[in-house]
């Protein structure tokens, strides 16, 4: 990496602005975002419940007074009933998982498609990618926002981008030597899996022409990332976003590695206390809420990321004065990350509910073999599928095995258990059991 790749700052204006400047911009942002939701009859009525006229809003500070938006919220207003422009302003649509079967559904214009390549052009540039790179991307294309985020903001540097999507790994072994990418783009977890699987050919991964990795849509430690760096000799950095406010490009990291610098001009971080929404002073640790301040199709004012992190305002080496969110440290809801596939226990439950035989008693069973999320769903069923002869049972569990790819995007390992051999619990059940949690 050169030294003039280490300190380039790919939007100097809006990346390294005194914070009372900043502000000022955030203000002035912030009041036309809200004129322009109110029309949004979700945050109309949001608006008229808590008493709030847009005009009232003269300071950041009366940020906190505005009602939050949540995942329920864009469930309730499935699909497109957050949009905030006409659906012919909108070109692009992606989405995440709900907390049922329902996605969660995002929309851009073609501004906000503009804005989100200059956003991920960004955290790429603070990462060290330059025009000179081979960006070699591994996220899945389609409705997820990874691959296409990263996509257009590596072609907005002017680097090459090989758009391999996700799996296969022996054939993105192929291609990542052949093709001599230098950056890699994908989930933390896969980039190990990557390296295991190099390692099992008799291989040295150190020998890609890799230098940078840019991973994120899961949450990692820095443990991961130190064996990342050593196993693959690459610069691992993290990026941090999520669906409902852009994709990836709310929050990256430079190359000092201290922390991801949230693009403050574009979102405004706050920190709540989950349990009682009350805002939280600078550097404690709590739950990150945004507000979109620039976006056109769906501007979402003080979204509950549910994401636990804590904020450092202190000024950073490389020259941004955005303020840095720490590695996430766990969710306030139960959303679990397998394989980057966002799952909630809630929408597996309503497939088995919907299910004849299962009993409303299950439980998840996460894990790791090698480097790869697993994920065992526990289901009781009534006692004429449990006794009844192998073949039956088989078909059984295919078709519940079917149902659950088909709702959460993912392959679980059902398990049928017998009628009360799921521990009751006396207070909340307790669905998931994680054992990734070292
Ligand atoms: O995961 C967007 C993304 C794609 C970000 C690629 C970075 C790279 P969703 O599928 O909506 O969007 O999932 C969002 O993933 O609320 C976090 O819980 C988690 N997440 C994303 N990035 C990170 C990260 C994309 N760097 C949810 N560290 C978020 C920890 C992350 N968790």
């Amino acid at each position: 990496m050169t030294s003039e790749a280490t300190h380039k700052v790919w939007d100097p204006l809006h990346e390294c602005l005194d914070r009372p400047d900043l502000e000022r911009l955030q203000l002035e942002r912030l009041r036309n975002t809200l004129k322009r939701v109110s029309h949004v009859p979700c945050y109309k009525e949001k608006f008229a419940k808590a008493g709030i006229d847009p005009d009232d809003i003269h300071s950041l500070k009366d940020l906190s007074g505005l009602p939050f938006t949540t995942k329920e919220d864009l469930r309730l207003n499935y699909p497109y009933g957050m949009f905030a422009v006409p659906m012919k302003d909108v070109v692009r649509v992606h989405s995440s998982s709900g907390t049922t079967g329902k996605p969660t559904v995002v929309g851009y214009s073609r501004k906000d498609l503009d804005d989100w390549s200059d956003l991920v052009a960004r955290f790429m540039t603070a990462a060290g990618v330059t025009s000179d790179d081979i960006v070699h991307i591994a996220f899945g294309y389609g409705l997820f926002t990874g691959a296409f985020g990263l996509h257009y903001g590596a072609e907005r540097i002017g680097a090459t981008v090989i758009p391999m999507s996700g799996g296969n790994t022996e054939r993105q072994i192929m291609i990542l030597k052949d093709y001599g990418a230098t950056a890699l783009v994908c989930t933390p977890s896969y980039a190990l899996t990557l390296a295991d699987r190099i390692e099992k050919m008799g291989e040295n991964p150190r020998s890609l022409s890799l230098k940078v990795g840019l991973f994120g849509g899961e949450p990692w430690s820095e443990e991961l990332r130190r064996e990342i760096e050593e196993r693959l000799g690459i610069i691992a950095t993290d990026n941090y976003g999520l669906s409902e406010i852009v994709g990836p490009g709310v929050a990256g990291e430079c190359l000092c590695k201290k922390g991801m610098h949230i693009f403050e001009d574009h979102f405004l971080p706050e920190i709540i206390d989950p349990e009682t929404g009350q805002v939280l002073p600078p550097g404690e640790k709590g739950e990150l809420v945004l507000t979109n301040i620039v976006q056109e199709a769906i501007p979402l004012i003080r979204y509950r990321t549910r994401d636990i992190t804590r904020l450092h305002y202190d000024t950073c080496e490389c020259g941004r004065t955005l303020v840095r969110m720490e590695k996430t440290m766990g969710r306030s809801d139960d959303m679990l990350i397998i394989k980057g596939v966002n799952v909630f226990p809630t929408q597996i439950e309503e497939v088995l509910f919907q299910v004849e035989g299962c009993e409303p008693h299950y439980q998840l069973v996460v894990d790791r073999e090698g480097t790869v999320d697993t994920l065992e769903v526990q289901v009781e069923v009534n006692e004429n599928i449990f006794f009844d002869e192998m073949k039956k049972q088989r078909s059984f569990v295919d078709m519940v095995e079917k149902k659950l790819a088909v709702s959460i995007g993912l392959h679980a390992k059902v398990k049928l258990v017998e009628p009360s051999a799921i521990i009751r619990a006396e207070g909340k059940a307790q669905r998931v059991i994680d054992n990734r949690k070292k």
